[in-house]
């Protein structure tokens, strides 16, 4: 009796395939896509080159800078949860409700082109061989470990980076809106970090409060030692915090546009994301914001830039 019912189950389950093959109506006209589409591609139709998803571009002096193509889509963007949830959940930390209530409400975003973003935060000899210049030297992290990060620039000097380097590369960088930031952050994900939601597990995708100041080790790490998101970009959570292009509002997600958000509006600071290496990791969240005049040069201020994927479309730098 078993058998036979195993038998009539199998039958059923391979008739749902084959069966429903051969119930299926026969094409009715003569736009059914099989019978048309052509084996090859027309020659005067040449196929779309495939957009790499990492480049590098020359520097100079072997100094080379690698960019990550983060495609074009839609995110939720804003805090994953209240800015009372936060506190409670982050309260060890001495954390409070009005330091999240920025990242409300979160809203859809749609980002409508894709771009490249730097791998990793701009490295010293990157700007070094842009700028010619080391505004590190001599400050209070510029220590042995220090890494290679290009820190203790303020939003002005990396906005002048990006005016060098487009003119040195004839490609236009810029800084990311917050919006790309967050969308290349995110990299998919809903929750606090692009890993998921357990900061125990921060320590091996960043260098923060924990794992540098907490040891001994107060300033920036080199890049790429800890493990990228899944878009393959590094130290997005701590090490560096970096600055993005829009003028910092705590307001701003309540009157921001869906598409390509960006407050071009002035205020007194610019804004920073993703944390730093002196700080808990309810400020590494992907959606946390934070902020400081333009001049405002710290150990824990460095940077990552953009570019479009066309050479031809213009990014706008302030
Ligand atoms: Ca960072």
């Amino acid at each position: 009796m078993k058998t036979r019912l195993l038998l009539g189950m199998l039958a059923a389950s391979l008739c749902l395939s084959s069966c429903s093959k051969r119930n299926q109506a026969p094409p009715t006209n003569r736009t059914d896509r099989s019978s048309k589409t052509p084996a090859t591609r027309p020659a005067d139709k040449p196929e779309k080159p495939r957009i790499p998803s990492l480049i590098a571009l020359d520097l100079g002096g072997e100094v080379k800078m690698m960019l990550v193509l983060i495609p074009a889509g839609k995110f939720l963007m804003g805090g994953e949860a209240s800015a009372a949830e936060t506190a409670r959940k982050f309260q060890e930390y001495g954390s409070q409700e009005s330091y999240y209530v920025g990242e409300h409400p979160q809203r859809e975003v749609n980002i409508s082109k894709p771009f490249y973003m730097g791998r990793w935060e701009v490295t010293r000899p990157q700007w070094r061989a842009v700028m010619g210049s080391e505004p590190w030297k001599g400050k209070k992290c510029d220590r042995p470990g220090a890494g290679d990060i290009a820190n203790h620039v303020s939003w002005d000097d990396a906005n002048k980076f990006c005016l060098a380097i487009s003119k040195k590369t004839g490609r236009k960088f810029a800084l990311p809106t917050e919006a790309q930031w967050e969308y290349a952050c995110r990299a998919g994900s809903k929750s606090a970090f692009s890993f998921g939601d357990d900061e125990l597990k921060l320590g091996l995708y960043a260098w923060y409060a924990a794992n540098a100041l907490g040891v001994n080790e107060p300033h920036p790490h080199s890049a790429g030692q800890k493990h990228p998101n899944i878009l393959g970009l590094y130290d997005m959570h701590g090490n560096a915090a970096e600055w993005c292009r829009d003028w910092y509002a705590e307001k701003f997600y309540q009157t921001a546009g869906d598409t390509d958000p960006e407050n071009t509006e002035k205020t007194e600071h610019r804004v920073l994301r993703g944390g730093q290496w002196d700080l808990y990791p309810d400020a590494c969240r992907s959606a946390y914001r934070f902020k400081d005049a333009p001049a405002a040069r710290r150990c824990g201020y460095g940077f990552r830039v953009v570019i479009a994927v066309e050479p031809s479309v213009d990014l706008q730098n302030d």
